[in-house]
């Protein structure tokens, strides 16, 4: 059977995990990307550029000249409405099945199975599933566990989903399918050593997927073993050699022991720089120097308001300042370079806990602030607490009014904090106590900018937005869409 999967232009490891199965399974994927130029989901938008760099039509013929028994999408809120889209589109130009899969099906399955173009939907990791979708279709018999489907307009639904329990049994995720795509996915290597999160914040989607597994008996958080992550990063090595590898685990210092026993065999092994994502617990600033000693050149920590006590009770995140301020300081010393994500718009945020946050990042500079505003995700805790407040699908960054400060003092904040990092180190605490001073600007193009100057080269992120960009609007101009 023929699987094509349509993505738009960030690299997914689920695509590639799944693209995997199914070909140990003896199935033929391919992959179509819709770069989305100037479409940012949940981020930003142009309408006039998006529609001048379009590549929907490309995508649609590209769909229809590969004939697939099957069109996957992996969906979350803020690309639901582009999903449904094109998928509505490729339903009637084609008769294709369509398959929607990721979190946002997993998160709201009765509201995505009930749009007419879908006819099945996976809840949660569809390594197992998926090939058994395809057994489905091709042969009958009952639907595999976690996916549903629609027949002669009815739902039915397998057993609830069952994670795979043992990660290293997985095949590694199919790369080829999305570097074939475009040379930018070359650039860099994106790897995850676990699934799931050992903590469960209230805005979060390991809270959708703990809800999801619990009677499943397999835990949230698996790791894979050192030796199986080192196989697949010797094997990019032999094919060509990632500059730098990223790791996307949510949490790469949730296992301590395994850290310590990983890092200098990376080094030895592999030895590429490397970045993460990483708790700031009372371990991190002890940590630093062995991630700096194997390779680790930038870590992204979330530290999301200043106040501990709301930090734990609204947003369900136990972390206390003085191990946020040690880890800043003790990744900087060892050299790494060090990103920071806060949230503003919180229904209990104030004018004094946003100024005490901004004091604490003058006492206490990373080298990069994220600045988001708080989307309310469905499914999760905090969606919960605001009832019909959910964030809108394909909505943009911008303050959706829960907090109680008014939508320009917001703005203030975010450039101010955006900027921080920027100033000259005798000059932060000045204007961290004068946040009206940066009521000018903001937004979503300053965030894009404040990346591009802060070290674009090292940003995996930033690096592969400004190539994707560059490779799809001059195939545009030259009119290789
Ligand atoms: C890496 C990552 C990114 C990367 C790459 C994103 C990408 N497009 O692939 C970057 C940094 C670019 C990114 C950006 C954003 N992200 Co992000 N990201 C993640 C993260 C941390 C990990 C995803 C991952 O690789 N998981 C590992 C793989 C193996 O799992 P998976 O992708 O879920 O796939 C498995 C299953 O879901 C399932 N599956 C998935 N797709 C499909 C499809 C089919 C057909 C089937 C059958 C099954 C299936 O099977 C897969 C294999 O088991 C997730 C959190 C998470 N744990 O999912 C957030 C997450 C997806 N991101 C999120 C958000 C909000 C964003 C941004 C909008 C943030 C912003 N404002 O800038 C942007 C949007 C960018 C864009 N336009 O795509 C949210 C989405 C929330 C929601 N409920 O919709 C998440 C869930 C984090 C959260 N807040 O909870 N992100
Ligand atoms: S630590 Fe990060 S990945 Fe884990 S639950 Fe909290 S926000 Fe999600």
């Amino acid at each position: 059977m023929k699987i094509v999967f349509v993505h738009n232009g960030y690299e997914s490891l689920g695509i590639e995990y799944l693209s995997a199965s199914l070909k140990a399974a003896g199935h033929e994927t391919g992959l179509v990307i819709d770069p989305c130029l100037f479409d940012e989901a949940g981020f930003w938008r142009s309408a006039f550029l998006a529609r001048r760099f379009s590549y929907r039509e490309e995508v649609l013929r590209k769909v229809e000249a590969l004939k697939p028994d099957l069109a996957g999408f992996s969906v979350f809120a803020d690309t639901y409405s582009w999903a449904l889209d094109l998928a509505r589109e490729i339903k009637k130009r084609t008769g294709t099945k369509i398959v929607f899969g990721g979190i946002h099906p997993s998160s709201v399955p009765d509201a995505v199975i009930a749009e007419d173009c879908v006819d099945f939907i996976c809840l949660g990791e569809g390594d197992s599933a998926l090939p058994a979708l395809a057994a489905f279709i091709v042969g009958g018999g009952p639907l595999p566990a976690g996916v549903w489907a629609k027949q002669g307009g009815a739902v039915i639904k397998g057993p609830p989903p069952s994670p795979p329990p043992d990660l290293d049994a997985l095949p590694f995720p199919d790369k080829k399918l999305f570097s074939g795509a475009a040379p930018v996915f070359s650039v860099g290597y994106l790897i995850s050593s676990s699934r799931g999160c050992p903590h469960s914040c209230a805005y979060c989607c390991n809270s959708v997927y703990r809800e999801l597994y619990r009677r499943s008996g397999v835990p949230c958080l698996r790791r894979r073993g050192p030796e199986n992550v080192l196989l697949e990063l010797e094997g990019a090595l032999k094919t060509g050699g990632p500059g730098f590898v990223h790791f996307t685990d949510e949490v790469f210092n949730s296992d301590p022991a395994w850290l310590k026993k990983f890092l200098p065999l990376y080094k030895a092994r592999v030895g590429v720089p490397f970045s993460c994502f990483a708790f700031p617990d009372g371990r991190l600033a002890g940590e630093a120097a062995a991630l700096a000693a194997a390779g680790c050149f930038k870590v992204q920590l979330g530290v999301q308001r200043f106040d501990e006590a709301r930090r734990a009770d609204l947003l369900g995140r136990r972390a206390a300042n003085a191990d946020i301020a040690a880890a800043i300081k003790a990744l900087k010393d060892a050299g790494i370079y060090v990103t920071c994500d806060n949230i503003l718009d919180l229904p209990d945020e104030s004018e004094a806990e946003l100024a005490a946050l901004a004091a604490f990042y003058a006492a206490n500079t990373p080298d990069h602030n994220e600045v988001f505003f708080l989307r309310l995700y469905p499914g999760t805790p905090l969606a919960a607490r605001c009832p019909g407040r959910e964030a809108a699908p394909g909505g943009l960054m911008r303050p959706a009014g829960y907090s109680p400060l008014a939508p320009a003092r917001q703005r203030a904040f975010f450039t101010l904090l955006t900027l921080l990092p920027r100033l000259p180190a005798f000059t932060r605490r000045f204007f961290a106590a004068r946040p009206w001073l940066f009521s000018f600007a903001g937004g979503p193009g300053l965030r894009v900018i404040s990346r591009i100057f802060s070290r674009a080269r090292r940003d995996f992120h930033t690096g592969r937005f400004l190539r994707l960009y560059a490779h799809f609007i001059f195939a545009k101009l030259r009119g290789n869409g």
